[in-house]
């Protein structure tokens, strides 16, 4: 069947109606997981998911379904969407580029009339950007099984907020919501996403086929010392914590992110307590985000990381919390030839490429058949409120997210 074409200005001008939920100064988005913003960017495609027909529900993990009924009641869900929170200096399409290119691709069916012989879901994961709440893919993990929802509701924010209560509060606000139960079988998961790299501007290319994502593993590290006087306490006397990060992290920086240009050691999250110019410090709490597409160097750096704590820790105690261990996917051979030849027949320039950034299809690739379509953005900037995607570019990737969700419905 053609597809009907979607209307590339309606989901332009939604994707600017969703940057003001959370608009900073500079022209980017801090709508963090859960938040007042984001619950304002759930009401703007509810809204726009009703009005074409589609029915919205939720679960028990904060995630956003909205789904155009099938024809066939045996026939497993076709799932395709991303995620609406983002980073605190964040931009107008990463996650967000996914569920409105998902919307507009369903709702385009169902204004043409089209029924589709399987439930065609349209997704919003709850908290994939690990930001205000850490981890990140929180909703996909649990939507998953591979993350208990009692993990997820006991992690707290900056101010000490709970997960739990952030969700009661959003159940709240959206108790008129049917909920489905957390984790329903599907059969096939799609995600349209900004590359957040340089490749494809730099290839001039529309269209990402992307193979997989590349490795990744998350810590939160502690280092206990003990407050002293700034002045009073001899140097040789101290449990200083921010003195034993410097030293750790100076050997990280040097052993683990040193020369292969392919490692992505980030240190980007650090707090000091109690934080007083006159105490010495007595505990540091640092993130760290190490990614590489071969897993085995992974794993290799990842035992290197946690070695080097507990070397040069002294005389301080270090605590490590894993977070997150995720090796590289590859996605579904077939979903991918089926996003190649969409963009092939409408003449679009694609190439395939490796997902350097984390995404929610990850947690989807076990389940079922995965595949993501990625257009470029600018310079390949992303996590920046300067990030963006030029208006034909979203509309080709919707264009072929509609095909590819056709061929999936056999329609
Ligand atoms: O961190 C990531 O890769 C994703 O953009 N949250
Ligand atoms: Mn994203
Ligand atoms: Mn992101």
């Amino acid at each position: 069947m053609q597809s009907p074409a979607i209307d590339g200005d309606r989901l332009w001008s939604r994707l600017m109606q969703l940057a003001e939920c959370g608009a900073t100064a500079k022209g980017g988005v801090n709508r963090q997981a859960l938040s007042l913003e984001e619950h304002a960017a759930w009401r703007l495609v509810i809204g726009w998911a009703e009005s074409a027909g589609l029915a919205a529900s939720t679960d028990a993990a904060g995630n956003l379904f909205l789904t155009l009924p099938g024809s066939d009641a045996e026939a497993l869900p076709v799932m395709t969407g991303s995620h609406l929170d983002s980073q605190p200096t964040g931009g107008r399409f990463d996650g967000v580029y996914g569920v409105a290119a998902a919307l507009e691709a369903v709702c385009t069916l169902a204004e043409a009339g089209v029924k589709p012989s399987h439930d065609l879901v349209v997704v919003a994961w709850m908290n994939e950007e690990g930001s205000r709440f850490a981890p990140g893919m929180m909703g996909s993990e649990a939507f998953a099984g591979m993350r208990s929802l009692e993990f997820i509701r006991g992690v707290r924010d900056a101010v000490g907020i709970s997960v739990g209560e952030a969700l009661d509060a959003q159940m709240a606000e959206f108790s008129a919501l049917p909920r489905k139960r957390l984790g329903f079988p599907i059969g096939a998961y799609v995600e349209a996403h900004i590359e957040q790299g340089p490749v494809l501007e730099a290839e001039e290319k529309v269209i990402g086929v992307v193979t997989g994502i590349q490795g990744k593993k998350t810590w939160e590290i502690s280092l206990l010392g003990e407050e002293g006087h700034a002045g009073t306490l001899a140097t040789a006397d101290r449990r200083d914590a921010l003195d034993a990060f410097s030293r750790i992290a100076q050997r990280m920086y040097r052993e683990v992110g040193g020369d292969d240009p392919l490692v992505k050691f980030t240190i980007g999250r650090l707090r000091v307590e109690p934080n007083a110019p006159s105490v010495v410090p007595s505990r540091v709490v640092f993130s760290i985000d190490l990614r590489h597409p071969d897993n085995a160097v992974l794993d290799r750096l990842g035992d290197a990381l946690e070695r080097i704590c507990k070397e040069s820790c002294a005389p301080c105690d270090v605590e490590l919390k894993r977070l997150v261990s995720a090796p590289s996917n590859e996605f579904d051979s077939n979903l991918q030839a089926t996003i190649e030849q969409s963009a092939r027949q409408r003449g679009i320039p694609s190439m395939h490429l490796l997902s350097a950034a984390g995404h929610d299809a990850r947690y989807m690739a076990p389940l079922c058949p995965s595949a993501m379509i990625f257009i470029p953005c600018r310079d390949g900037v992303s996590h920046a409120e300067h990030e963006w995607a030029e208006p034909a570019h979203v509309t080709a990737g919707a264009d072929v997210l509609l095909d590819t969700l056709l061929t999936l419905c056999g329609d």
